[in-house]
């Protein structure tokens, strides 16, 4: 139950608040920040890495897993940090990145020199295989000192680990205890279910990316159970939650299966690919409302049957901002977001809120290539113009896609920056921030910050909420999501219309109360519930 009544609010440290002038988030910006989460509710805190890192990844590119990259602040910053939370009750997340290292870490650099104790930490070949880099281009880099090649399934600058070898596998998790004995009992696993590589040494027959030979890879289980036991496993307070990359639904209700003592709960993304045409991300199509549904329907179902738990969530540093890809991020501002928070927060889960979502904060839709960091997006950029794509179609797709849409500073009030910082943010600042921001949020009764604190209060409300069933409802309805959660004692009902056009759920509401709404009233007809422009109703009821 420890993380069955929880709401996690995900920070990214680089853009939250800066409090030293230098256009970068930091450790005591953050500390400056706290009551305002507390006043929102939330239980746990997730930063991504603020470790020592070259930044060619916004630090995904590890160089020192147990000293803060100074730009952030120093270890006593955050030991005041960790009291600031502790004082308010909320726990601290941090992300653990041990899939791969940054070429930068000692580890790399020793392995480099020969080393065979540091080569053997990574994974090596005279010959590289067909396999595609997530990040675009080969997933081998030729290192001139050894005459060999390195798998990096992400960028050159970031060197997969051999989790074969026992002692990376240790090294992880000393990590962990370290951080534990620093007062961490919670860690998100970046893109773990990559860490067991079949093999490195066949191509991918479908000239594809090679994801086949290390996405779910043979030992990924035994791993995870080793590490399980060897670290967080002996912690009770312990929350642990592993970001699942083209991972399967057969595979989830493992790694968040509490008998099977691995993780306590996942994050999936196939919801999060229903507008990738043919499924790949760089190519738009408009997203696929009912795919959407049935998505999320078919997890909720799998990992409720099987006893597993999954991270609810429509936002991240990674996708750009939900509101202006599946809501309305103009005219419907306001009901569109909170639709989708409610949908977000009320399936069964734990629900995660991304810096900037509780405001309604949009894409940036920057225009011009100088304005993006995110290497993805830069190296896309280049692959997209080498295709022949017209620089007005690629700013379009990167508009829509982007990861830095979502990674752009925290608007904290109409002041110079948002209020995020004094000097000139590492990123720009979106242009919309002297209307959607925290300060007029906080002064608007109808806002979406103060939906999503009602969402947080009932969770802690309402126990089926927090574990009720999840029966979907209105399955075929081609623009209204609905489901029912219920205990033995509970049923609530979420209806909620997805689209401009207004339509009506024929759904017999009798014997319930309207808990939740996003309209001033609810028009229900006999046993028919109008459903203006992304109107939401939730109804429940004593059983
Ligand atoms: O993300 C894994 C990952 O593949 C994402 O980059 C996402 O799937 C991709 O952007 C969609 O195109 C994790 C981290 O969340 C991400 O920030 C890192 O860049 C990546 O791993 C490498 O560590």
């Amino acid at each position: 139950m420890k993380y069955k009544d929880k709401v996690v609010y995900q920070i990214y440290p680089k853009s939250f608040q800066d409090s030293n002038g230098d256009g970068w988030g930091d450790i005591p910006g953050i500390i400056s920040r706290l009551d305002y989460l507390k006043d929102l509710g939330i239980d746990v805190i997730w930063f991504n890495p603020m470790c020592i890192s070259p930044q060619k990844d916004n630090g995904y590119d590890v160089a020192d897993y147990r000293n803060f990259d100074p730009r952030y602040g120093t270890m006593e910053d955050f030991e005041r940090l960790s009291k600031e939370c502790e004082k308010r009750g909320i726990e601290i997340m941090f992300d653990m990145v041990f899939n791969h290292t940054s070429t930068e870490h000692e580890w790399f650099k020793r392995a480099l020199k020969g080393e065979q104790k540091y080569k053997d930490y990574y994974i090596w070949r005279k010959k590289p295989t067909n396999w595609q880099s997530k990040f675009g281009g080969s997933a081998w880099e030729y290192a001139e000192s050894l005459d060999e090649y390195y798998l990096h399934l992400f960028d050159k600058t970031q060197a997969d680990l051999n989790w074969e070898n026992p002692e990376v596998r240790q090294e992880c998790a000393d990590i962990i205890n370290y951080w534990i004995s620093k007062g961490v009992h919670c860690f998100r696993f970046d893109v773990v279910n990559l860490i067991s590589k079949a093999t490195v040494d066949e191509d991918d027959p479908n000239n594809a990316d090679g994801r086949q030979f290390y996405t779910d890879g043979p030992k990924v289980h035994e791993y995870l159970q080793e590490l399980n036991a060897n670290s967080f496993g002996q912690d009770p307070a312990a929350i642990t939650v592993g970001e699942m990359s083209s991972t399967t639904l057969a595979n989830c209700v493992r790694y968040a299966n509490e008998d099977e003592k691995e993780l306590s709960m996942v994050f999936t993304f196939h919801h999060l690919k229903v507008d990738y045409k043919d499924l790949k991300k760089w190519e738009l199509k408009p997203y696929d409302f009912l795919e959407l549904k049935r998505l999320l329907s078919s997890w909720q179902i799998g990992m409720q049957e099987a006893g597993a738990w999954s991270a609810l969530f429509l936002n991240n540093h990674d996708q750009p901002r939900a509101l202006s890809r599946f809501g309305n991020d103009t005219v419907y501002r306001k009901q569109s977001a909170k639709t989708l928070a409610a949908i977000t927060h009320l399936m069964r889960g734990t629900p995660y809120v991304y810096m900037g979502e509780e405001i309604g904060m949009t894409n940036a839709y920057f225009k011009d290539i100088s304005q993006y960091v995110d290497v993805e997006s830069t190296n896309i950029f280049e692959i997209l113009k080498k295709e022949g794509k017209s620089e007005a179609e690629i700013y379009h797709i990167l508009q829509e896609r982007s990861r830095d849409n979502s990674r752009t500073p925290m608007q904290w009030n109409a002041d110079i920056n948002a209020g995020f910082s004094k000097a000139k943010p590492w990123l720009e600042v979106t242009y919309n921030y002297k209307d959607i921001n925290v300060e007029e949020s906080l002064k608007d009764k109808d806002s979406i910050y103060y939906f999503y604190k009602d969402l947080i209060r009932l969770r802690k409300t309402y126990e089926v909420i927090r574990t009720g069933l999840y029966v979907p409802l209105l399955e075929d309805d081609s623009q209204i999501f609905a489901f029912e959660r219920k205990t033995e004692s509970e049923s609530l009902i979420v209806l909620a219309n997805f689209y401009e056009q207004e339509t009506s759920a024929d759904l017999s509401t009798k014997g319930y109360d309207v808990l939740l709404q996003n309209y001033p009233d609810v028009l229900t007809e006999g046993d028919s519930i109008r459903l203006r422009p992304f109107e939401t109703v939730v109804f429940y009821r004593s059983l």
